[in-house]
């Protein structure tokens, strides 16, 4: 099967120029400028007036993730099509060990939730959830499978907490092996005290949940997780960063040259303390770190950190729960009515990164359309050991594209959006640009405004280190 995207201007993190891009099976075949070749096709996909671009990477989505009594209301079949829809073609998702699981006991499990039902490709990190002799030796049977990075968390105490001993010594192994260590970073003891101090006054709305979880403790913990990292001589990837404290960090240590990586998600790009308030509405805006106080300064600051290259990478954190009642699993949101602590932690997003960011960015006129490219599809793929196959358009690449109209406006809401969710962080938003369409290697899985795909297309990636450091 040949597919030629014709007429569209092809945007990767370096080059953006008006060419035709022929799709050969499941690889890019060829970039000419338009009606400079004599290539024919079995489709043609217009692309006048469009963006062609590579397939975003999201690298941190948690399908089906069992938090706070209940679970992710996306499935990997439900979230990695909902991904398709917003123009992202690869995921990684974090695989989780248990506390008194073997680290590998985890991925299996997740490997079995995800095989024969993503839409689009997808790798795995790795949580580990419980330091052991065991687990820390498991960690290199785990890059055999091509898992080169592991989440550890200085927040949620007695559940995915880890303390600086037992992260010392994860990244001490992973010093060795080269992979990278990804840090959940607020100090979740202290958080613990002020939860605990906050409901104690009767303080029990979501809100509370954005005023306990105070700024300083991220940049507190990011600060740690730094040093640590330093003197373990290990590669940090600071996950979901919200707070300009802890970016101030990542900054001054990549300002000393240590291997220090971050990224940011839209919603602290987007939204603030305030989508909190309005009493238990505030439940849906529910996510750690918190959203924060837009008069602090937080977002320009991490918009400016984008565009430094302070920070690197926009993935989603998707971890969705529906507001009310669902079907199968239960209560969501609600299960914390009454005491903001048992909210589940986690927004939908992994549906419409790519278009809020080229809105944020490109529309409003903060990044080049090259830096969109970079931030969402190439720098993760770098980051991840993934490029070229992914994060780019280029002759050999797999045949991940976006064709992308920047000029076709898209109101976002829960009525439309095809994440598993009641409800949108986004609702009436409209956006500049939309996905069109989108192949996920050489098949088109999204045209005219249809799924075409089905579920199993997506395959596991073995990925390689972080290919900055190789
Ligand atoms: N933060 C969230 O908001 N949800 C899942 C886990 C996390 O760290
Ligand atoms: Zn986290
Ligand atoms: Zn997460």
């Amino acid at each position: 099967m040949r597919t030629l995207i014709k007429n569209g201007t092809v945007v990767t993190a370096s080059e953006e120029t008006l060419a035709d891009v022929l799709v050969d099976g499941e690889k890019v075949a060829g970039l000419a400028a338009p009606d400079r070749h004599g290539w024919t096709a079995d489709k043609v996909i217009d692309a006048t007036g469009r963006l062609v671009v590579p397939g975003g990477l999201d690298v941190h989505t948690h399908m089906e993730l069992p938090f706070g009594g209940t679970f992710a209301s996306d499935s990997f079949e439900t979230g990695t099509r909902a991904a398709a829809w917003g123009g992202s073609t690869t995921i990684i998702d974090f695989a989780v060990q248990a506390k008194g699981q073997n680290l590998m006991d985890g991925f299996e499990a997740w490997m079995g939730k995800a095989e024969r039902n993503c839409a689009i490709d997808y790798g795995m990190h790795l949580i580990v959830g419980d330091v052991t002799d065991q687990s820390l030796k498991e960690m290199d049977i785990a890059m055999g499978e091509g898992v080169t990075s592991f989440k550890m968390f200085m927040a949620y105490p007695g559940v995915f907490y880890s303390t600086d001993g037992e992260i010392f010594r994860a990244m001490q192994v992973a010093a060795e092996s080269g992979a990278t260590i990804m840090m959940h970073a607020e100090n979740g003891i202290a958080i613990d005290v002020l939860i605990a101090q906050a409901l104690a006054r009767g303080e029990t709305d979501p809100i509370y949940h954005g005023v306990v979880r105070k700024s300083i403790l991220e940049g507190e913990a990011t600060h740690r997780a730094i040093a640590l990292a330093e003197l373990a001589g290990c590669p940090l990837y600071v996950v979901h960063m919200s707070a300009q404290e802890a970016l101030a960090e990542v900054t001054n240590a990549r300002d000393e040259g240590m291997d220090i990586f971050a990224e940011t998600c839209p919603q602290y790009l987007f939204l603030d303390l305030d989508d909190l308030g309005n009493g238990f509405e505030g439940a849906k805006f529910v996510c750690s770190p918190p959203l924060r106080d837009r008069s602090e300064g937080h977002q320009e600051a991490l918009w400016s950190g984008l565009a430094t290259n302070d920070l690197q990478v926009v993935s989603t954190d998707h971890c969705p729960f529906c507001f009310n009642d669902h079907a199968t699993l239960g209560r969501q949101k609600r299960l914390g009515e009454g005491d903001f602590s048992k909210i589940p932690n986690g927004l939908p997003g992994v549906e419409h990164r790519m278009e809020l960011i080229y809105h944020g960015a490109v529309a409003e006129d903060r990044l080049s359309v090259k830096r969109w490219v970079e931030v969402c599809a190439a720098t993760p793929a770098k980051m991840f050991g993934l490029y070229p196959q992914k994060g780019t358009v280029a002759v050999g690449s797999d045949a991940d594209l976006v064709v992308f109209n920047p000029n076709a406006p898209h109101t976002l809401s829960a009525s439309t959006h095809h994440m598993n969710t009641d409800y949108s962080c986004y609702e009436g938003l409209t956006l500049q640009g939309k996905v069109e369409t989108v192949l996920s290697r050489g098949k088109t899985v999204i045209e005219n405004d249809s799924y075409v795909g089905q579920k199993g297309d997506g395959k596991y990636l073995r990925r390689e280190l972080n290919q900055y450091l190789t």
